[in-house]
This record gives C-alpha cells, sequence and structure tokens, in this order.
C-alpha cells in the first residue's frame, strides 16, 4: 500500500507527502531497496510513459524528479551503511558522470548510490561533462572504473568520443568502462569501445565488482 502512494507521489510530485511515505515504509520494515525498486522507479516508468505521450511536460517531470531526489535523500544513509559499513574502505574509485549536453541525472544519482552502498568510493562529476572533463578527472582521481550515463540519442556518441579521449590522453587502458542510459544498449557499448553494459543501478553494482575482482586477479 505505501509502496503504491510512493509511486503515486512521484508521479503527482508530492515533495513534502513523500517524506512522511518514504518514512513509514521504513518503519514498517520495508527495505529500503523495495522503496526504491516498487516505489519510486516504479513511478518514474509511468512518468517516463507519459512523457513520450505528452500527457506530461517538463515542469511535471522535473517535480517528480524532486520528489525522486527527496526519497534518495532518505534512503542514501540506510543504503550505504546496508554493506556492514565497508563503504569507508573503499572497494575501488569510480569517476561518474552523464555526457557532454545531457542534463538527465537522476539515473546517474541511483547508480552513485548503489555504487557507494556497495563499498565504492565514487567521484560524481556531474551532468553535461564532456570528453576532456573525463580525461582530467581519470588522471586526477586514478580510478579503476569510469562510468557513463546517456539518456538520449544526440549525446549517445559523446561515450564514444570519451573513450578516444581516454585513449588519446593515454589513460584507456588504466580503467575499466561501463555506460547505462535509456538510449544504451548492449550493441552500443559493443560498438564504442565500452567493457559493459549496466541496464541498472543494481547491474552497475554488480559489473563494478566483476571489474575490481578482474583487477585483482589480473595483479596476482
Ligand atoms: C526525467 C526526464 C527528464 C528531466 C531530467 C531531470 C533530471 N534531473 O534528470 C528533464 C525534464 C529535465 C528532461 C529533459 C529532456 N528530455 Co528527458 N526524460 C526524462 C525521463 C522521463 C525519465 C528519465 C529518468 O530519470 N528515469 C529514471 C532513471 C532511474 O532511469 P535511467 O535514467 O534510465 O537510469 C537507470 C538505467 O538507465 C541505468 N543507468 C543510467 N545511467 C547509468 C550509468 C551507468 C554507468 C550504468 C552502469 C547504468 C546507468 O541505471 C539507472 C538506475 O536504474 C525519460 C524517459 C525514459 N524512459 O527514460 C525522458 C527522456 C530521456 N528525455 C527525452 C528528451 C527528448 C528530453 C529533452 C530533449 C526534452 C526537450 N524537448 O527539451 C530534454 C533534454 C535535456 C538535456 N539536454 O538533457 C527522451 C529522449 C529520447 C531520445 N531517444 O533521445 C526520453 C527518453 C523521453 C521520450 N521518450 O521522449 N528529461
Amino acid at each position: 500500500m505505501i509502496l503504491k502512494k510512493i509511486s503515486q507521489a512521484v508521479i503527482e510530485g508530492d515533495v513534502e507527502g513523500v517524506k512522511e511515505m518514504a518514512n513509514q515504509g521504513l518503519e514498517e520494515g520495508i527495505t529500503p531497496q523495495q522503496l526504491l525498486d516498487d516505489g519510486v522507479l516504479a513511478g518514474m516508468e509511468v512518468v517516463g510513459e507519459r512523457f513520450k505521450n505528452f500527457d506530461m511536460y517538463i515542469p511535471e517531470v522535473l517535480k517528480s524528479a524532486r520528489v525522486m531526489h527527496t526519497v534518495m535523500d532518505i534512503l542514501r544513509p540506510k543504503l550505504v551503511s546496508s554493506d556492514g559499513g565497508e563503504s569507508s574502505s573503499s572497494k575501488g574509485t569510480v569517476v561518474l558522470g552523464t555526457v557532454e549536453g545531457d542534463m538527465h541525472d537522476i539515473g546517474k544519482n541511483l547508480v552513485s548510490l548503489m555504487l557507494e552502498g556497495a563499498g565504492f568510493k565514487v567521484v560524481d562529476i556531474g551532468i553535461d561533462q564532456s570528453p576532456k572533463s573525463f580525461v582530467e578527472a581519470v588522471e586526477k582521481e586514478k580510478p579503476q572504473i569510469v562510468g557513463m550515463s546517456a539518456l538520449l540519442t544526440t549525446t549517445a556518441p559523446k561515450i564514444g568520443e570519451t573513450v578516444e579521449a581516454l585513449k588519446e590522453a593515454g589513460v584507456r587502458d588504466s580503467v575499466k568502462i561501463m555506460a547505462g542510459g535509456a538510449v544504451i544498449d548492449q550493441a552500443f557499448v559493443d560498438e564504442n569501445g565500452v567493457d559493459a553494459y549496466g541496464p541498472s543501478a543494481t547491474a552497475a553494482m554488480d559489473i563494478a565488482q566483476q571489474f575490481v575482482n578482474e583487477v585483482k586477479q589480473n595483479a596476482s
């Protein structure tokens, strides 16, 4: 029942109401993951459909995004500590960003949240990040993993351009690269020199874990 209410709050843009609902859900013993998947994301799915069909417009979608961020703020500490507090001793570093020209950040923020929850240090460089910015972040942070998010057909090619820029800077082989977002699929990442496609934040977590295992295996 509360999950349905949360979905509805996302659809209706009820930022104030959702705080109480999320806290009530936690008190009822619903896991943060379930609140996220069956409450918030279920609502965002409806928002996506309505936006596509012109039943919802940008200001309303932005309100839904605010509701989503509100719930994420409440769930963040729970999700991060659900790994037994391992988050401070990082499993590895991930540089994460949304590619140039693209302002969508809800999915990226979720990926960031889940990775932190799994014990990774996440350096979130934000939205609208050029290939050059990714290169600079990799040079500065020396991550094991780079994650790119793209939600638009027009911005997806920036993923390939970023891979090329990393190659030109001589740092491509020092990282594993994953990508995701509404317009990305396995075929796209295969064609663009990306190591893995993540359809969800949970998948991002599994991929990152697999990447660090591979790095460890290669080192031993
Ligand atoms: C919310 C939204 C917006 C909001 C963004 C708010 C924000 N702060 O992010 C606003 C209103 C600003 C917006 C604007 C626009 N949008 Co918009 N938007 C959406 C919408 C409805 C939902 C996206 C979302 O947040 N989904 C929820 C999250 C949780 O899902 P997600 O992003 O897919 O992320 C998950 C996975 O993909 C994956 N993932 C994501 N990133 C990564 C990264 C890695 C490394 C990994 C492993 C995994 C991963 O894990 C995430 C969590 O599970 C989608 C519809 C859709 N079906 O996606 C359209 C959509 C993406 N938008 C679209 C369009 C066209 C636009 C605009 C051009 C509209 C306009 N005319 O102005 C502008 C572009 C602005 C810009 N330059 O970026 C189109 C894109 C079509 C296309 N093929 O290019 C879509 C698909 C809607 C549609 N069907 O028409 N949008």
